[in-house]
């Protein structure tokens, strides 16, 4: 990881507000050492799969450690399980607070791996898909941020070295597909994701948006999210090898709604840390 040298001295005891921390020496020993982040939406999923990890030491409680603000984190051993919220503004946020953490802890080595939901474009749901480059939806490969008024757009490649590590590691009998593609991180859920069902009145038709699907299958681009294009640039630039892990909950060239029970949704859940676990005991 590198970091912005306009910080890289600062005073200790400084206080980060999104994640409610002061890094005193206490708080900042809380983040010493660690090799992996985890991210997932909702503080439940974050704490979930901390749990399960934990049930594989002799850890027996959690704590979160942002408590007090909008973050959840949990430790088990050198990973950290961190919700990111929803959207891309959400997840730089975190993504600026947590490595400023993380460096002035000395964790300098570390990977982040976000582990979420998407709606995958003509593949069965349930898959899991590896994102190898994040795109606007614009179907530019990239991450355009707007600083001072002036327009950038930053790489959104993915770590290739970890996403082959992780596709390694999964079992060829798993019950469900794994693939490596790319991903939309679209700007809502809605529109943003070509729906017709938001509360808004679409300005695209029925062909519009069959054009628009077949580009994207032309990009290789197998599912929408919210997330991975912030995520991939950030890591990009602050030298942190980064992917995504996304179950898919539908296939949205066959629709817009997600017809999946609680149960089916949970089992799709289970499958993304499922992915995740067994790349971790594969480097253990
Ligand atoms: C996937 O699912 C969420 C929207 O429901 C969003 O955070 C994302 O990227
Ligand atoms: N998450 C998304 O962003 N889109 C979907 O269709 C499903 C989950």
């Amino acid at each position: 990881m590198i970091i912005n040298s306009f910080i890289e001295n600062q005073e200790p005891n400084l206080y980060i507000y999104n994640l409610n921390l002061t890094l005193t020496k206490d708080v900042l020993s809380q983040f010493s050492g660690i090799k992996h982040v985890f991210l997932q939406g909702s503080s439940d999923r974050a704490r979930k799969f901390a749990c399960r990890l934990a049930n594989t030491t002799d850890i027996n409680q959690i704590k979160n450690l942002f408590s007090g603000s909008s973050y959840f984190g949990y430790r088990v051993d050198d990973i950290l399980l961190v919700s990111h919220g929803m959207g891309t503004t959400s997840i730089m946020t975190l993504l600026h607070s947590l490595s400023k953490v993380l460096y002035y802890a000395g964790s300098h080595d570390v990977k982040y791996i976000r582990i979420g939901t998407s709606g995958g474009i003509g593949i069965e749901p349930g898959s899991v898909v590896i994102t190898e480059t994040a795109y606007m939806p614009n179907l530019v490969p990239g991450y355009q941020i707007s600083g001072l008024g002036r327009d950038v757009i930053y790489p959104t490649g993915m770590s290739y070295d970890l996403n082959q590590a992780i596709f390694n590691a999964q079992p060829k009998n798993l019950p469900f597909k794994v693939v490596i593609g790319n991903s939309i991180a679209a700007d809502d859920f809605y529109l943003g994701q070509a729906r017709f069902d938001g509360a808004i009145q679409t300005e695209y038709s029925e062909d519009d948006r069959k054009i628009y699907f077949s580009k994207l299958k032309a990009h290789n681009i197998v599912n929408f999210e919210m997330e991975s294009t912030a995520l991939a640039s950030f890591c990009n630039r602050a030298e942190i090898e980064a992917t995504m892990i996304a179950v898919t909950l539908l296939d949205r060239t066959q629709g817009d709604q997600i017809h999946a029970t609680s149960d089916e949704l949970a089992a799709y859940a289970d499958r993304v840390m499922d992915v995740a676990i067994n790349y971790i005991k594969s480097i253990c």
